[in-house]
């Protein structure tokens, strides 16, 4: 099924002039990049985001962390994309995951590691509306899905 999926590359990302590499991958898999945005989060934007999260001991060096610097938030589609994104993001903890993935590749610590991507429909659906106006996701096709799907 065509799905959408809420990636985020977080501040780590950026200072580390990863942006191009992470952004690649997505391209590369044959998903579709269908909404960019650079911005700061607010800590209200935040706490929101992370909401499920309020009552876990690292809460507030997670919404310090990712209202630290600027943040790339995307929308990412393709088929059943939202699981697949998971795995090629890799474990929360880098030096769980496996090499190969984004996390594995490019991060050592939990607490910077590098990007965000939605765990279910559920959230990606909450977490687009969070980010994105409906105005702000690009419809458009793409010449080489035939051989993609
Ligand atoms: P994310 O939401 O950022 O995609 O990460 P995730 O699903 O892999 O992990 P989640 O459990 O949702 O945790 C959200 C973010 O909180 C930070 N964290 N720190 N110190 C800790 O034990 C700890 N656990 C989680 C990480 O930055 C994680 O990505
Ligand atoms: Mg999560």
């Amino acid at each position: 099924m065509m799905e959408k999926s809420f990636v985020m590359m977080k501040p780590d990302t950026i200072q580390r002039r990863l942006m191009g590499k992470v952004l690649s991958r997505f391209e590369e898999k044959g998903l579709q990049i269908v909404a960019v945005k650079m911005m700061h989060i607010s800590p209200g934007l935040a706490q929101e985001h992370y909401g499920e999260h309020c009552e876990r001991p690292f809460f507030n060096d997670l919404v310090e962390y990712i209202t630290s610097s600027a943040v790339l938030a995307m929308v990412i589609q393709g088929d059943d994309c939202i699981s697949m994104i998971r795995k090629m993001v890799g474990a929360t903890n880098p030096k769980e995951a496996d090499l190969g993935t984004i996390r594995g590749d490019y991060a050592l610590d939990t607490g910077r590691n590098i990007i965000h991507a939605s765990d279910s429909p559920q959230s990606a659906e909450r977490e687009i509306a969070l980010f994105f106006q409906d105005s702000e996701i690009c419809d458009y096709s793409m010449p080489d899905s035939d051989l993609i799907y």
